[in-house]
């Protein structure tokens, strides 16, 4: 039916243009096949024309993808419609980290648990709701997908912006072994990682290690549509993001960075903190800064998750321009030893975050 349609529109086309009808549906306009052009660019169709620089850019990669892609739109849609569908609020329990579970974050790994379940290439899945990773597949799939299904809850119900992280790992060994030791992989070995930030309109990050691209969902179409292609991070920006209500439990070194950024020496710097990470790091990404989530007295490793939150955004920061540094070590290069670790996280425009370790490795 479709493919009926698109020939019907080329011959429409053919009836101004001069076209030559090649037969399959694609006519040749004398400089290229029309039905080798897309009218939209998305995700999908994006990664795949990385094709011969990726090896991974393959349309079996992309049936993973497009898991990822149609969760995170029936997310979208539950988040924009919470309050007449009665979920908002907590569940009343408690999930692995220890944290209050909203009713949007079940629904939400449940949606990429379940689209993710029958996509053939997928092993396993990590999750931050879930204790231990759902074996997909034990001796097959070559693929690890890790997620933060609702980044943010804290912002739930306040209608604040929430977010989507995930990341795709290569399972090492096919099949054998620990299944957690597959896991348990540095950021440097990650193939994809990306985000979702449904805010006043929905717009998904990604990098393969080609560039930082980003995406709008079209309601209209229910497509992520290409929006921007290789997205650099400025590398100065005069905004600091912190949770200031920490500043007494901060490191000594952090002190330090915060008493000068909001010294005149400084030269003036504004706050901006939203309290989602996946806000905040798309602010920074967008128009520099830099973003800290340092250890506290209550939390001596931080807070957030090394591999599905700091990683994968800091594959991000990194194709893109920035910087991602846990004080001591570049985010990327720590070496998981569990899979619900946390680290303290520095990330943002590349000056920016030198700066703040000037103060910190002091
Ligand atoms: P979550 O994944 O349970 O939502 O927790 C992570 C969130 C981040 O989005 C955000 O940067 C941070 O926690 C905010 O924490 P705090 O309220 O302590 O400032
Ligand atoms: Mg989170």
């Amino acid at each position: 039916m479709i493919e009926e349609g698109w020939q019907a529109f080329g011959k429409i086309i053919a009836s101004a243009r001069p076209v030559l009808d090649c037969g399959e549906g694609r006519f040749y306009t004398g400089g290229e096949f029309m039905s080798d052009k897309p009218i939209i660019k998305t995700v999908e169709r994006h990664f795949l024309d990385r094709k011969g620089r990726n090896p991974h850019a393959t349309t079996e990669f992309c049936w993973l993808l497009s898991g990822i892609t149609l969760a995170c739109k029936i997310i979208a849609s539950q988040i924009q419609r919470a309050g007449l569908l009665n979920i908002t609020g907590a569940t009343g329990e408690t999930n692995v980290q220890g944290e209050e579970v909203q009713k949007l974050d079940v629904i939400a790994n449940e949606t990429l648990v379940r689209c993710l379940g029958y996509r053939g290439n997928i092993g396993l899945l990590v999750s931050e709701e879930d204790e231990e990773p759902h074996v997909i597949q034990d001796t097959e799939g070559k693929y690890i997908v890790l997620f933060d299904p609702l980044d943010g809850s804290s912002n739930i119900n306040a209608n604040v912006n929430i977010g989507t992280i995930f990341s795709v790992l290569e399972r090492p060994t096919k099949g054998s072994g620990d299944l957690k030791s597959h896991v348990l992989q540095p950021g440097t070995k990650q193939i994809l990682a990306g985000y979702v930030l449904y805010g006043s309109s929905t717009v998904l990050a990604y990098t393969s290690g080609f560039g930082v691209h980003m995406f709008t969902l079209d309601h209209s179409i229910g497509a992520f549509v290409l929006s921007q292609e290789n997205v650099k991070m400025p590398e100065s920006g005069k905004t600091y993001s912190v949770n200031q209500g920490n500043r007494r439990k901060f490191p000594d070194g952090v002190n330090k960075y915060l008493d000068w950024v909001e010294s005149e020496e400084s030269g003036g710097y504004s706050m901006r903190y939203i309290g989602s990470l996946v806000a905040d790091f798309h602010r920074t990404l967008a128009r520099g800064g830099v973003f800290l989530y340092p250890a506290t007295k209550k939390s001596p490793s931080g807070k957030l998750r090394l591999l599905y939150e700091a990683n994968p955004l800091a594959f991000l920061a990194e194709v893109a321009g920035g910087r991602a540094t846990d004080g001591k070590e570049r985010i990327m290069e720590k070496q998981p030893k569990t899979m619900h670790e946390r680290t303290p996280l520095i990330i943002g425009s590349k000056n920016e975050v030198d700066k703040v370790l000037s103060f910190v490795k002091e």
